[in-house]
């Protein structure tokens, strides 16, 4: 059985989690983090000094940094699957995973805090525009990508779709401006299709602050 602490709306999480339920295995997810709390705990921390979320314990093995977990997970448990089983593949795949942690994730995390993490009056039009401005390129990188090819590292879905898919998602559901977006807008709709994208992506999460921890409460014990 393998562990994970965190809560199952956070961004670092929701992979983890969807690989985990692509890849069929037995797991218990444990609520920490956000409203929930219990990241200072000294037994939290002697699992991950940051205190952060998400953080696995399979057997022996401690684990936190959330392309880290699901890069493990893919190899122990999804070489030919998630893990391409060839080297060119297998660093392409990683090449997306790294473009995901240094390129997409900080505009979107940010804008996406600007939005729905924000109060309506608080919200700031300059910083919203400013990052969807920020977004713009590499939407536009991702988009001629998945132009030439069904998934994110070539013709199966693999670790990268894994790490993408959830921040897109949440971005797809902002109502901003964006370039056009036709292929990823596609490619979104076929992971839609997916059950475990469908249990531990999509649930509500809400548009602004009370509605996100309402929420946050609610999904208290789901997707375990
Ligand atoms: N680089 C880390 C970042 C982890 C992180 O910052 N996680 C956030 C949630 S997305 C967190 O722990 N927030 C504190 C909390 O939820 O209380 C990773 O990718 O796992």
């Amino acid at each position: 059985m393998i562990d994970v602490w965190g809560r199952r709306n956070a961004s670092n999480v929701m992979p983890v989690m969807w690989a985990l339920g692509e890849l069929g295995l037995a797991h218990s997810r444990h609520d920490v983090g956000g409203s929930f709390g219990g990241t200072d705990s000294p037994a939290f921390r002697q699992l991950n000094p940051n205190g952060r979320i998400p953080t696995l314990v399979d057997g022996e093995l401690v684990l936190y940094e959330s392309n880290a977990v699901v890069r493990y997970l893919c190899r122990r448990y999804g070489a030919g699957t998630l893990l391409p089983d060839d080297e060119a593949g297998c660093a392409r795949a990683d090449q997306w995973m790294e473009w995901h942690k240094t390129t997409l994730y900080p505009p979107y995390i940010d804008l996406f805090w600007a939005i729905v993490r924000t109060e309506p009056v608080l919200r700031d039009p300059a910083t919203i525009a400013r990052l969807t401005k920020a977004l713009r390129q590499p939407l536009s990188i991702l988009e001629a990508q998945l132009a030439e090819r069904p998934f994110v590292a070539g013709e199966r879905l693999t670790m990268a779709d894994i790490v993408i898919g959830p921040a897109i998602h949440r971005l797809l559901a902002l109502e901003v401006e964006r370039p056009p977006i036709p292929r990823i807008e596609a490619w979104h709709v076929g992971l839609q299709e997916r059950p475990a994208f469908r249990v531990h992506v999509m649930f509500p999460y809400g548009r602004n602050p009370a509605e996100w921890y309402r929420y946050e409460q609610e999904g208290a014990g789901e997707g375990r």
